[in-house]
């Protein structure tokens, strides 16, 4: 079966109540193609997961933008894969590069985390990828492939799973990979997966591209054939990001 393309609108630490409602507002009246031809997931902050939730049209999921390594407990400003479960959110991202940075997340900790979550039934958005230092010493996969191992690691089921790859050097700065850069490391992450995890994981897993996609950009990067959708970040909270949905098709 081919992969499903992906479409994931992460929000970030933005918005009011206000801006939520005009957001949702757009996504609801967006043309699209059907959900058999693309699954879009938007992420807006904890706080605003059940507004959207309740008010989103039922073609387009949520997903919250982290959550806790383990049971809840006394974990002061935590929030549980028990929660998600509880509210109903389907799906989480972790292990975004912001997180890995400012609040020290690493591999390890994100796979054990990707491991947690997907025990408790959540859908998982696994965020790797190399910072600019990194892709000029040329250690772009080996980066991308200790953060993908050590997911790899932990879990044996990869169907709830979709990788985000998501070159720190292209994310909020607007100089987004070209086709051919993106192209090239979701080709050697699908080898990665062949090798390490199975022929069938590396077939069937959605390889998504994040970093300054937009509505003039996304059309060359989902040409590619191991480009399986975005997460994208700054025009999610723009109507661009249903032209972004669009270029599913
Ligand atoms: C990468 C991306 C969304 P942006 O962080 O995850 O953000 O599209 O703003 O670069």
């Amino acid at each position: 079966m081919g992969r499903k393309f992906f479409v994931g609108g992460n929000w970030k630490c933005n918005g009011t109540t206000e801006e939520v409602k005009k957001i949702v507002e757009t996504l609801n009246a967006g043309q699209v193609p059907s959900p058999d031809v693309v699954e879009v997931v938007v992420s807006p902050p904890f706080v605003f997961l059940p507004v959207v939730k309740s008010s989103l049209r039922p073609d387009f999921h949520v997903a919250a933008q982290n959550c806790w390594v383990k049971k809840g407990g006394a974990y002061t400003g935590e929030i549980s894969a028990e929660m998600l479960v509880n509210l109903d959110i389907p799906w989480v991202i972790l292990g975004h590069s912001e997180r890995r940075a400012l609040l020290g997340e690493s591999n390890e900790f994100v796979g054990e985390k990707v491991a947690y979550a997907l025990s408790k039934g959540l859908k998982v958005i696994a965020c790797i990828g190399e910072t600019l230092e990194q892709r000029e010493a040329g250690s772009t996969m080996d980066v991308v492939a200790a953060q993908t191992k050590a997911i790899a690691a932990r879990i044996s089921d990869w169907t709830n799973v979709v990788l985000a790859y998501e070159p720190v050097w292209a994310i909020g700065t607007g100089k987004v990979a070209t086709p051919a850069q993106a192209q090239e490391v979701h080709a050697e992450l699908r080898k990665w997966l062949h090798a390490n995890v199975s022929p069938e994981v590396a077939a069937s897993t959605r390889i998504i591209y994040g970093g300054s996609v937009n509505g003039a950009n996304c059309k060359e990067l989902a040409a590619n054939p191991d480009v399986d959708g975005f997460l994208v970040g700054g025009a999610s909270l723009k109507p661009e990001f249903i032209d972004i949905i669009k270029s599913a098709e």
